[in-house]
């Protein structure tokens, strides 16, 4: 009798078996269609931003895209706010394998590979459409070359803008007024370096420790394009706001490399194309409203005060040794390419 029930339960547990299998197999035919091996791959995608920045508006446009093109057989989860992390521990997140996309700024990045640094010069770019050519183009192209030896894959630039500063303590108009204002950095020794440069005393931190850092004041102040300061509320914890426009911020798109390379190559084209027209699109969001950020901070009881483009060469002359030792440190090659370009792109 025992034996019986013995074999009864053995032929129910083959039968359960088979029909998970069944419907697995069914899963996997209705996947065949959208590309060869049928299983599902999540990207999980993280911001630092908040769901209104451009930023975020680009990530939905990327998951749209990449969803519809590929039927589905990859999904993707958008993160924003810091979610899954800052810039830093995102992109090591990526090396690891344990995250799949992220879109940093440009200065964290150079933690990673040095050269990116360069971007960052204060004063390099004059305009956006500059940047545009110089990063869409072959300088930009090779810089994305470098990320593969991180286990980082670069698919595209974005924008994160103009950097413009702003504090609790007094209306910046001249490059006095940055002696000794306690500035918050991003985790980047040349930006830390061009604020000391200017007079200020700054300290790095990550992008999801700065509101409460300002509303503790820890930190004076900050800097970022008006769109971050408007959309993520810095004008509750920030009185002043002036129009340096000291350093352009490009963001880069970057997938997991470990991810990238198990994709077959029809997908790798897909997120390739996506990320850079999901791109265009970020950059025509963030352009479009840049002067209307300004109108909304004024609006929310901020004082904006204009920099001269006198007191802005007084800037520019501070900060040159601070290019010169970063020049040297990346390499005078690297960075005469990207000069070159700039040149070029500003005819
Ligand atoms: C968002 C950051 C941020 C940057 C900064 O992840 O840290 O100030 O400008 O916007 O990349």
């Amino acid at each position: 009798m025992k034996k019986l029930f013995a074999m009864m339960m053995t032929a129910l547990m083959v039968f359960v078996l088979a029909a998970c299998g069944g419907s697995n197999e069914a899963q996997n035919e209705s996947g065949s269609d959208n590309g060869g091996s049928g299983e599902v791959k999540t990207i999980r995608a993280g911001i630092g931003l908040n769901d209104q920045h451009p930023q975020f508006k680009g990530l939905l446009k990327f998951k749209e895209i990449v969803e519809e093109k590929t039927n589905g057989a990859i999904v993707v989860e958008a993160y924003h706010s810091g979610q899954l992390g800052d810039d830093r521990t995102m992109t090591e997140a990526l090396q690891l394998g344990t995250q799949e996309v992220t879109i940093p700024s440009t200065a964290p990045l150079a933690n990673f590979v040095p050269e990116f640094s360069v971007f960052d010069f204060p004063f390099l770019f004059p305009n956006e459409e500059v940047a545009d050519k110089v990063l869409d183009g072959e300088v930009g192209q090779g810089f994305l070359q470098k990320l593969e030896s991180q286990n980082l894959v670069g698919l595209s630039y974005w924008e994160n803008g103009f950097r413009d500063v702003t504090n609790s303590e007094r209306a910046i108009a001249t490059v006095e007024d940055f002696k000794g204002l306690k500035l918050r950095t991003m985790e980047n020794d040349l930006h830390l370096e061009a604020f000391r440069a200017l007079g200020a005393n700054p300290t790095p931190m990550a992008f999801t420790e700065l509101f409460t850092a300002m509303q503790q004041g820890t930190v004076d102040g900050q800097e970022n394009p008006y769109a971050t300061i408007y959309l993520q509320k810095f004008y509750e914890v920030q009185d002043h706001v002036s129009n340096s426009h000291h350093i352009y911020s490009p963001f880069v798109f970057l997938m997991s490399k470990s991810f990238y390379d198990g994709l077959t190559e029809e997908q790798q084209q897909i997120v390739k194309e996506a990320a850079v027209e999901a791109g265009q699109y970020e950059r025509e969001l963030n352009r479009e409203a840049n002067e209307q950020y300004l109108a909304d901070l004024q609006a929310e009881g901020m004082t904006y005060t204009e920099i001269s483009p006198e007191e802005r060469e007084k800037m520019v002359e501070l900060v040159k040794p601070v290019i010169d030792k970063y020049a040297e440190k990346i390499g005078k090659d690297v960075v005469d390419e990207v000069y070159n370009a700039v040149e070029e792109a500003s005819k």
